[in-house]
């Protein structure tokens, strides 16, 4: 299957994406892992990376895409995969759409993580990663609205997205992922 998940930072979207993709048999890719890790190992993309990640902004679309375009002709992608944190704005969603359709393949599932501005703050307080001080998570959820959440209507109009609550335990939020993808599969509504 292919997915990708949509949601405001702290969401949860990391943590149920491990357990999803395993449980498919697909590769699981996470852009901000990777952007962080290239970060930690300090090579050219890491270099230009750390500046937007430490202030909550949103990498470049093309540093981003290219990343990703990279990562999709490996031969684990062919199984299927799940994106999650990608894409975040308009032009990467229209360039993954180009993406895939070079490849004959399509997003079949965007499920998008709902959950209210207090827990965000509450859960990431709590994390304690370098960009999760109060002034970076703002921002972070500032650019959420006005740049990524709007993909959920272009996956809507596409008759693709799926909405579910992400609170409440970890159990709670994989029953409710674990329902849409069945849904999805099943062409049901
Ligand atoms: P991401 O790495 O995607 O990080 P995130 O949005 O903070 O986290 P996520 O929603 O995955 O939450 P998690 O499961 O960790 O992005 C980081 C940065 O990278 C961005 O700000 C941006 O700068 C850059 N970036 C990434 N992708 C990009 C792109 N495509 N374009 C441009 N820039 C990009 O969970 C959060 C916390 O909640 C954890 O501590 C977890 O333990 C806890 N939690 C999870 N589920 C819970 C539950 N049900 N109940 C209570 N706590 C829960």
């Amino acid at each position: 299957m292919r997915i990708v998940f949509i949601g405001p930072p702290g969401a949860g979207k990391g943590t149920q994406a491990v357990l999803l993709a395993e449980r498919l048999g697909v590769t699981h890719l996470s852009t901000g892992e990777v952007l962080r890790a290239a970060r930690t190992s300090g090579d050219p993309l890491g270099r230009q990376a750390a500046e937007y990640l430490d202030d909550g902004r949103l990498v470049p679309d093309e540093l981003v895409v290219k990343l990703v375009a990279d990562r999709l002709a490996a031969e684990d992608c062919e199984k299927g995969y799940l994106f999650d944190g990608f894409p975040r704005t308009l032009p990467q969603a229209q360039e993954l759409d180009r993406l895939l359709g070079e490849r004959g393949e399509r997003i079949e599932l965007a499920l998008e993580f709902v959950i209210s501005f207090e827990e965000l703050t509450a859960r990431l307080g709590k994390r304690g990663r370098s960009d999760d001080g109060e002034d970076t998570v703002r921002r972070r959820l500032e650019v959420y609205a006005s740049h990524t959440r709007p993909l959920a209507e272009y996956y809507n109009q596409r008759g693709v997205l799926r909405r579910i609550q992400a609170v409440g335990g970890v159990d709670d939020v994989t029953r409710r992922v674990w329902r849409a993808v069945q849904h999805a599969r099943s062409g049901d509504s």
